[in-house]
């Protein structure tokens, strides 16, 4: 057979197994991101498996996000994990939270803020406008009232920009960003067993301090009465404004502006538009001249995160970047996949801790890739968006469905038949 055939040919046989993994991680109305591993409903993850859904079942997708939503506490935060149904296979589950049913079992912590994007990519790519137009009503003011959380509960100081109290909200668990960050003490805890080394090997897992340090903040937001958040922004030893969360937030705003205005709320999008120049300003705070890229930032010692990772990239995802930082930005980035044989790797290939395999020190995450991947082409960089989308197809198709991959070898890692991979396989590479 032809090189175009077998290519071809991988590609059908990719979209079927997409198929496959997310009926197979369909636990009713939700779906899981990994069987074993990540046994309950994760936010982020789910907001983008709902764009997979959209591609081959309409009614299904709208269900994935109508799910999530209905964990939304009373204040509006969208929580990282829904504990739909019980599960003994991961730690820290619904007995270590302890959240009050409000209204499900869930974290007391949130995650990055992708479901706007998701009810604009249902809602333009429907072929049942009336189920989108009453799903969109129904929606909107979860969405809303979650936005307006973020602002409210996570810049109280009105900087611009939001902050994040815990490496789970970020999604990049043990990013080198936080490594300075998560050098407070770790408290006396009480004794526990992680289930993550049961389905994964230890090298491609956060280390057993790094879940100490976890664990301390999970209990000391819990010891505030049980995750008040007008207290935790106050108490939390970790506070650090994260560039995924941030630029997610901004392009969900985006989302959310065009959404309300299909919706004719002239008054939500005035204030959309305030928490959009806010945010563009907030972001100027981010840029590091010397490396060319955007930084987190601690904000309790003030200081940039001297880590040169992946969400950098973001910005352009979120379309805050100047001309000027987008030229910087590409460049570093043209080094980086210089060092590696499939881009983008999460961390700085040439950074002294780099780790091809552990995680969210290294690894290629399809997720990642598809942000940075949109904001490229937004700036008119098609050919650096092009050969991450290949790298993306190529990783998929010889490695399949896994969590991340390895950078230079492109192999697999992480759980297997993974959710959101699927999903991008099926809303983006196809
Ligand atoms: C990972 O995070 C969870 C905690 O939320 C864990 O390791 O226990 C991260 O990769 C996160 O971004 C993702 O949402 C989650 C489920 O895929 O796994």
């Amino acid at each position: 057979k032809s090189e175009q055939e077998l290519d071809e040919h991988a590609r059908t046989q990719i979209v079927e197994d997409s198929i496959y993994v997310m009926r197979m991680n369909d636990f009713g109305g939700y779906t899981v991101p990994a069987q074993g591993l990540y046994p309950f409903q994760w936010n982020w993850d789910s907001a983008i498996v709902s764009a997979g859904w959209a591609v081959f079942d309409e009614a299904r997708a709208w269900e994935e996000l109508e799910k999530l939503f209905s964990g939304q506490w009373e204040d509006g935060m969208v929580p990282s994990i829904v504990f739909h149904r019980p599960s003994n296979t991961y730690f820290p589950g619904p007995d270590i939270w302890g959240t009050p049913q409000k209204p499900s079992k869930s974290t007391g912590i949130t995650q990055p803020p992708v479901a706007a994007l998701s009810v604009r990519f249902l809602y333009e790519h429907t072929e049942n406008p009336e189920l989108a137009e009453q799903k969109l009503v129904s929606l909107f003011p979860k969405l809303l009232a979650w936005h307006r959380w973020w602002y409210k509960a996570r810049d109280p100081e009105n900087t611009g920009v939001v902050a994040i109290l815990h490496p789970w909200e970020s999604g990049m668990d043990n990013s080198p960003a936080w490594d300075e960050s998560m050098k407070f003490p770790i408290d006396k805890l009480p004794r526990y067993v992680r289930c993550d080394l049961n389905h994964v090997d230890s090298c491609m897992r956060p280390t057993q301090e790094t879940y100490d340090r976890y664990l301390t903040l999970l209990h000391r937001f819990k010891a505030a009465n049980f995750y008040d958040p007008s207290r935790l922004y106050w108490i939390s030893p970790f506070r650090v404004t994260d560039l995924c969360v941030n630029s997610i937030l901004i392009r969900a705003n985006r989302d959310l502006r065009w959404l309300a205005l299909r919706l004719e709320k002239d008054d939500i999008v005035k204030e959309i538009d305030e928490w959009l120049n806010k945010g563009f300003e907030g972001f100027k705070q981010l840029w590091d001249e010397d490396s060319g890229l955007f930084k987190c930032k601690d904000q309790l010692t003030g200081k940039l995160a001297n880590a040169p990772i992946s969400a950098a990239f973001l910005p352009l995802f979120a379309g805050v970047a100047t001309k000027e930082q987008a030229d910087k930005l590409t460049h570093n980035l043209e080094r980086w996949l210089g060092q590696v044989n499939y881009g983008v790797p999460s961390m700085d290939p040439e950074d002294h801790r780099f780790e091809p395999l552990r995680y969210w020190r290294g690894p290629v995450w399809i997720i990642m890739n598809w942000m940075i991947s949109n904001g490229l082409r937004h700036y008119g960089y098609d050919e650096l968006a092009d050969r991450i989308k290949d790298d993306s197809i190529s990783l998929t198709t010889k490695a399949g469905l896994r969590e991340y991959f390895d950078p230079l070898t492109g192999d697999g890692a992480g759980g297997r038949n993974f959710s959101w991979t699927a999903a991008m396989c099926l809303a983006w590479l196809d």
